[in-house]
Parts: structure tokens; sequence; C-alpha cells
């Protein structure tokens, strides 16, 4: 195939894993929404558990780190072999560079902090508790734990449980959380905004992961001023 050719099909292929993808995650969340008793019943009882997302997000950088040998934030290829062949596990090559693809934000090379978060959420969602146990013997109980409360975090958000996030879903949500004070329109119209990263009026789970890594303060690399600099 020319470089042309390929210009022209990548676009259309990204589309397409996209689109495959949002689907399958749906699917899950559905059957998710219908088969476990909800964790969440209010927007405070989300937020009051913010601090804990964020020590679960510490974990899953612990893990990260054990992964990222050299340290630069970056699982490079060749870091990628122990961990891809692990999680991989119930994955054809072909699926897991697909759920690779979904996953990246930035077009950068490798697997970043914050796409290893939302690459093993999705694959723990989609293939379940295997995946954490082959990722990290030890810790496979934390990684299962913060996925799970991110994931009904999610489903909770999801007021009609058709596994999406639209604007509606999250105005009534935050309607419910007080019944003296309606949230203002323009703040969750904001909210919806600010998670809504390819702005195509739906907030995936994958774009609501990244919003809430980046609201803990996890977002980059360089976000933890605690971290020790080489
Ligand atoms: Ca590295
Ligand atoms: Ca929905
Ligand atoms: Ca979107």
């Amino acid at each position: 195939m020319g470089m042309v050719a390929s210009m022209c099909t990548e676009p259309i292929k990204r589309h397409r894993v996209e689109r495959d993808l949002d689907g399958k995650v749906a699917d899950a969340l559905r059957e998710r929404t219908r088969s476990r008793q909800r964790t969440f019943r209010s927007v405070n009882s989300i937020t009051m558990r913010l601090p804990r997302f964020k020590e679960g997000l510490r974990d899953v950088k612990n893990i990260f780190d054990q992964y990222d040998e050299d340290s630069d934030g970056t699982i490079d290829s060749e870091e990628l072999q122990s961990f891809g062949s692990r999680v991989r596990v119930h994955m054809s090559e072909e699926e897991m560079s697909n759920l690779h693809r979904y996953c990246d934000i930035d077009s950068r090379k490798g697997v970043q902090f914050q796409e290893f978060v939302v690459l093993l959420c999705l694959a723990y969602l989609l293939f379940g508790p295997d995946v954490t146990r082959r990722v990290s013997e030890f810790e496979s109980g934390k990684l299962n734990y913060v996925f799970d409360e991110l994931i009904d975090a999610y489903i909770f958000f999801d007021k009609d449980g058709d596994g999406m996030l639209r604007r509606r879903d999250v105005t009534h949500r935050m309607n419910e959380a007080s019944h003296q004070e309606r949230t203002p329109s323009h703040i969750t119209a904001q909210l919806f905004k600010e998670m809504d990263l390819n702005r195509n009026g739906k907030v995936n789970l994958k774009e609501f992961l990244y919003s809430m890594i980046r609201w803990a303060g996890l977002g980059t690399e360089d976000d933890g001023s605690d971290e020790a600099s080489p």
C-alpha cells in the first residue's frame, strides 16, 4: 500500500476502532449495571471518595513504575513486551493494538501513565480480573478496587444506563444532589465540556477516566513534585 493510500485509510481505521470499542465498552457497562449492586447513590458519595480515588491511582502509578524500568515516564516497546504479554492474555495481538490505539490520546509512542490506567481499566472491564492478576500478582486487589470504583462512578452518572454519558445524564444526576439547590446549568455544561475531549457531545468511559486522572492531579508524569528526578 502506498504512502498516500495508508494516510487515507488510517483515520478510517481509527474511526472504526473507536466505534467498535465504544460499543464493546458500553455493552460491558450495561451488563455490569444489570449484574451488580450499585456502589454510588449520590454525587456526594462520589465526591467523598475522591481522596480514595487519588490513593488508588497512586497504587496504579507504583505498578506503572515497575514496568517503566528506565523511569522515563513511558513504557516503551521493549518494556511493553512484558506488560503487553500479560495484558494480552485474552486478546489477539490485533485486539491489543486496537485497544492501545483507542487509549492513545497524545500520539506519543509507548504507554504513558494515563494510558496505562485507561488501558488496564478497560481491559479489566472487558476481560475481568484475570488481567489485573497477570499484571501484578500481589497488587491486583488494589487495581481491582480502584477500577471498580472508577467504573461504578461512571455508571452512576450514566442515569439512563445505556453505557454512554450524555449531557442530560449528568444534568439529572447533578440535580439530584441537592433538593434545595439545583446545580446551575452552566456548571454542568462546563463540567461536561471538560470531560468531552473529542467534543462529540458524548463522554465515553475512556474520556471520563482521563478526566478523573487529571482531577486527581496525576495527569502527567511531571505533576508530582515528589517524584524523584534522575
Ligand atoms: Ca520507559
Ligand atoms: Ca447514557
Ligand atoms: Ca466524547
